[in-house]
């Protein structure tokens, strides 16, 4: 971070106060001739059990992604894993009074479990899953769309437990027209009118009964960060994570698919006939993102690595597909003419991340690019440039590409 220095003669209350942008409480002992330091930048906004390294984008609502390096680890650390808020977070209360409540009109009756009923009544199981924002690559579409603008790491596979949404549905009884399933959340709108909801979204009652879908209240063996749903969430893996519902209070079981604010209109809607860049789409012609696509990631080195001629490098990194897994892993240093296989990993269980690795040759000094390119078990494979042009920017899932200098 390059610090910003300019030479202040006077070193005047007012004049210092606005240098940095609020008052300098204790500007009257600031010895004459010296200046703050007077620098303030978004990458140290410190999140709540965030480490400070993630990239943040908002501090209002807060919004952090990962960059590809620190994404290294089998499981995401919790402190490392991106964080999308569509709002602000909750007031703190007391878990011991949390409840989640079941009801809807193709729900058999209504039921509302404390946490401590939710552990005690059902099996618990523990996942790896992939969250992925729909959002994640936002930054590269062109011409640009509205939204964060996310890079490559708003993404992560943690480890969570909890017990599973088909389950509780169970529990409380599906009528025969239940067809999908909306959440509910805690979560304060930005203009915190409590009237208003902030996100409410849902998944199809056929995802929703998968084994791996989630009620979870641990993130890596740990209370869930507070940013990151505490102390109930839902998780759906390989599905656009804002289906993953944070600071769950609420479930309905809809005999339609659930219409909650950022269901409908353009919200993480495409296009369901791809159209030529800058198209503007009717809402009645978007469609729901479902599976997300395949995509993978270098996560080392670091794009930048200089090495030394001669010398192989182990590059390594996770690929993931949606609903599906990915069957074959490929790097390129020639920008894509030609293609080497990698060690691809199985996932650990169904939705989380594969790992791969390769060694791989530079012929002589110079600069390359590593693309990596990862292909699903149906064979749709990364394109190497930005996929299909959408108004909101969902879904790019181009290779990813470092920069290594041989030198
Ligand atoms: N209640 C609630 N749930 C939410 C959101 C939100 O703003 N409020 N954001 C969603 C979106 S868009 C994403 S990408 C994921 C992000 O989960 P994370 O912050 O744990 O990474 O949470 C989803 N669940
Ligand atoms: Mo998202």
């Amino acid at each position: 971070m390059s610090k910003r220095r300019t030479f202040i003669k006077k070193s005047s209350l007012a004049l210092l106060s606005g240098f940095v942008g609020t008052p300098i409480i204790f500007a009257k002992n600031l010895p004459k001739g010296m200046e703050p330091l007077g620098y303030f930048d978004d990458d140290v906004f410190i999140i709540p059990g965030k480490d400070e390294r993630l990239t943040v984008l908002n501090d209002r609502p807060i919004n952090a992604e990962t960059p590809p390096h620190l994404l290294d680890e089998e499981v995401t650390s919790s402190s490392l894993h991106f964080v999308r808020n569509n709002g602000l977070l909750p007031k703190k209360s007391d878990p011991k009074q949390w409840t989640l409540t079941i009801e809807g009109e193709s729900a058999e009756r209504s039921v509302s479990y404390s946490l401590s009923e939710l552990k005690n009544k059902f099996d618990h199981y523990t996942y790896q899953l992939v969250l992925e924002c729909g959002g994640n690559g936002r930054s590269e579409f062109n011409p640009p769309a509205k939204g964060n603008q996310w890079t490559l790491g708003a993404v992560g596979c943690s480890k969570w437990t909890g017990v599973r949404l088909k389950d509780v549905l169970n529990d409380v009884g599906l009528k025969n027209d239940a067809v999908y399933i909306g959440y509910y959340g805690k979560d304060i709108h930005l203009s915190q009118n409590p009237e208003k909801v902030v996100i409410s979204r849902g998944i199809p009652l056929k995802k929703a009964m998968e084994e791996e879908t989630l009620i979870a209240w641990e993130m890596n063996g740990e209370d869930i960060p507070e940013v990151n749903g505490f102390p109930l969430r839902l998780v759906v893996g390989g599905w656009p994570a804002s289906t993953s519902g944070k600071w769950l209070s609420r479930i309905v079981v809809r005999n339609k698919v659930h219409d909650g604010p950022k269901m409908g209109g353009q919200s993480y809607r495409v296009p369901c006939e791809s159209v030529a860049p800058n198209t503007k789409v009717e809402d009645e012609d978007m469609c729901i993102i479902e599976s997300m696509p395949v995509k993978s990631l270098i996560t080392y080195p670091k794009s930048g690595a200089i090495i030394r001629e001669g010398k192989s490098l182990e590059l390594r990194g996770h690929a993931w597909a949606g609903d599906l897994e990915v069957s074959k892993m490929e790097v390129s240093i020639d920008f894509g003419a030609t293609w080497n296989q990698t060690v691809l990993q199985k996932p650990v269980n169904r939705l989380a991340w594969q790992h791969w690795k390769v060694s791989v040759q530079f012929p002589q000094k110079g600069y390359y690019e590593v693309w990596a390119k990862a292909t699903d078990l149906k064979g749709a494979a990364q394109p190497m440039v930005v996929p299909g042009w959408n108004p909101r920017g969902y879904l790019n899932n181009a290779c990813h590409r470092i920069a290594i200098k041989v030198l």
